[in-house]
């Protein structure tokens, strides 16, 4: 029965622990708690207490007169607002915390980046001539503050985008103020008896997703690495067996870099380290769940124990001292499920608490002793740890793919740039890029889409970047090695060989997907496969998406020219209209279209589809499978046809096949 639910072993022995224990879980529940059908399509309008209206069968509007495509398309621009809100807050908050390290009170944080404060002071018009560093990152933590609550004008990062994409916005009216400013129009908009248009609402929160994808998300990616260091490749390794039975096991859960990194340096604490000894543990071991896992497995190489899903098997292990959580992606259930474990569920944000868990407030100012103090905590809990049960897998990965490191990569600091990316796209080597993005859903088996879409894309010779828990799904299923290029496509494995990368790059977490904008646009402006994203071979893909967040990156990838694509089934499918208007509509707007198909096998065809259509538009090559993939093999050969256990790696156990 368990299978069904998930295709990682991990979670299926796990599974079947919390069934032998009488635990619940999100699996469960899913199954339990069947889906309102009229809310998941979109049709139910709860904006006024005239309602609840559900627009099904022969009511076709509500009280006001409300119609099913308005009611549709409010239901979907709010879910961008609250997509977009959730980004875009991460983001300001690292804008508060670079002021505070600038002004010398941000303990324990310091600058690591300074050419990346360099180049965002640059974007930003901030003069750095003659200037110390913290008098550049005082500016750029307050122009960044500021252009959250931007009132009039063009939000500063659209610069960045290709001057053709800027001027589609400009002409739709769609160029995006500040990320307050939108949300909030969006909110007012649809309330009731406000904007009563359905394609005029939808464009409305197309212009707050791009506040989100090209404002709240790329500067909170930008900030994070000022911060904490622009990632570049690590080696790690993913799953739950990344818990150690003789070590005190933390587990650092939600979206936020600023608390994270400085668990990472207490863990790593001398003092902390032979306190847990006078325990009887051997040492400290940080694992990560969710975002904040990509955070810091990018740039400190600690090992993600899982994605969304986990988060409840991760306690059931009993392995678990502390599981410190911030915002977003924390499910409820984890309060009630801890206290049938030793294990303490800490809050730390001063925006979310879960009854049942320990608040301990943490305060960028006193960051380093906040940390220290969950730490001590944990540590203390050791004693009272009881029966273990650790699932033994893991795989060996390699992350951290920054859009900075992606150039480096194609010809280092003396000629790096994205011209052998496009050479090789329009050679037919490589027939395009695809993002896969996003959460679990427990509607549907674990990682199953996301895991099958990588393997099939790479064998279709796509190059798929990978952030979120698409990410740690491709880590824990081994898509984030080198040597997964012999599962890729002969043109793909050949690239991949050439540059010593694997065909599956991981690119971080959620508000990463702004770099993924990023390289879109480098890749654009390199020339030889169009002048503008929608140009591009290229699609975006979220399999198995699970919140707003989804929605509203879903949506500015769309307004950025992407067509994207996602699983689960759609929530605006009442409507015909609307289901047009973001898909065919979209597409003669803005270039990009967003459509929902249950079947990842429909989201395969259709990918490879519009990457052959786009191939045709800009007269490349047309792609041949057969073509490449005669050189360079050979040496590696015999390392490849050995058993994994034998190519002289680092793991301890890795999957036999993904099924
Ligand atoms: Fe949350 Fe970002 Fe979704 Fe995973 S992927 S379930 S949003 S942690 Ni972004």
């Amino acid at each position: 029965m368990a299978e069904v639910k998930s295709i990682d072993p991990a979670a299926i022995e796990m599974l079947e622990v919390a069934q032998a224990a009488g635990l619940d879980t999100a699996f469960d529940r899913a199954e339990r708690v069947k889906p309102c059908p009229i809310g998941a399509d979109g049709a139910c309008c709860k904006i006024c207490f005239m309602g609840p209206c559900r627009l099904v069968g022969k009511t076709t509007v509500g009280v006001c007169g409300a119609t099913l495509a308005t009611v549709a398309a409010r239901n979907f621009a709010r879910m961008v607002a609250g997509g977009a809100s959730a980004h875009s807050d991460h983001g300001r908050d690292l804008a508060f915390t670079l002021i505070a390290v600038a002004k010398g009170e941000g303990q324990g944080y310091r600058i690591r980046d300074e050419a990346k404060l360099y180049a965002v002071a640059g974007y930003m018009g901030i003069p750095t001539a003659g200037r110390t560093t913290q008098e550049i990152a005082l500016d750029v933590g307050n122009k960044a503050l500021e252009q959250f609550g931007q009132q009039r004008g063009e939000i500063i990062y659209t610069r960045r985008a290709t001057q053709k994409r800027q001027q589609i916005w400009r002409e739709l009216g769609i160029m995006p103020r500040g990320v307050d400013r939108e949300v909030v129009e969006t909110l007012h908009r649809t309330h009731e008896g406000v904007d009563l248009d359905a394609e005029h609402i939808l464009d409305h929160a197309m212009r707050t997703s791009l506040a989100d994808g090209w404002g709240g998300s790329m500067l909170a990616t930008d900030l994070s690495d000022v911060l904490f260091g622009t990632p570049t490749p690590v080696q790690s390794m993913a799953n739950l067996g990344v818990l150690k039975d003789d070590e005190v096991n933390i587990i650092i859960h939600g979206h936020e870099p600023t608390l994270s990194e400085m668990i990472v340096v207490a863990s790593q604490d001398p003092d902390l380290i032979a306190y847990a000894k006078t325990k009887g543990a051997k040492g400290i071991n940080l694992a990560g769940i969710c975002c904040t896992s990509n955070e810091i497995l990018m740039r400190h190489g600690i090992p993600p124990a899982g994605n969304f899903l986990h988060q409840e098997l991760a306690i059931i292990t009993g392995a678990v001292e502390a599981m410190v959580v911030d915002v977003q992606c924390i499910m409820q259930a984890l309060g009630d499920l801890a206290k049938n474990f030793h294990t303490e569920l800490i809050t730390t944000s001063r925006k979310a608490k879960i009854p049942g868990a320990v608040h301990m407030q943490f305060d960028e100012h006193k960051a380093l002793d906040s940390a220290r103090e969950i730490v001590r905590r944990a540590i203390d809990n050791y004693p009272n740890r009881g029966q273990t049960h650790i699932p033994n897998y893991t795989h060996d990965l390699v992350a951290g793919f920054s859009h900075e490191y992606l150039r480096y990569m194609q010809g280092g600091f003396y000629r790096g740039s994205f011209r052998p990316l496009n050479d090789a796209i329009a050679a037919g080597r490589i027939r395009g890029l695809a993002g896969v993005v996003g959460c679990n859903n427990a509607r549907v088996p674990q990682d199953e889409g996301i895991i099958n879409l990588v393997k099939q894309l790479i064998a279709n010779d796509v190059l798929v970047v990978v952030t979120g828990c698409a990410a740690h799904a491709s880590g824990k299923h081994g898509f984030l090695t080198p040597e997964m290029m012999m599962s890729a496509g002969p043109g793909l494995r050949e690239v991949c060989e050439a540059i010593g990368i694997p065909p599956v790059l991981h690119l971080g977490s959620c508000v990463d997907n702004a770099r993924i904008l990023t390289v879109l646009t480098q890749v654009a402006t390199e020339g030889g496969i169009g002048e503008d994203i929608d140009d591009i071979p290229g699609v975006g893909i979220c399999p198995e998406y699970m919140c707003e967040k989804a929605i509203a990156i879903g949506t500015y990838c769309v307004a950025s020219g992407v067509y994207t694509l996602f699983g689960i089934g759609s929530p605006v499918e009442a409507s015909e209209e609307v289901t047009r208007l973001i898909s065919e509509g979209w597409e003669k707007k803005v270039g990009g279209k967003l459509e929902f198909y249950k079947d990842w096998n429909v989201i395969l065809e259709k990918t490879l589809e519009h990457i052959d259509k786009k191939r045709a538009a800009l007269n490349l090559a047309v792609y041949d499978p057969a073509r490449f993939g005669r050189s360079g093999d050979v040496p590696l050969a015999p390392f490849f046809a050995a058993p994994p256990e034998e190519r002289n790696l680092y793991s301890r156990k890795a999957y036999a096949e993904v099924k």
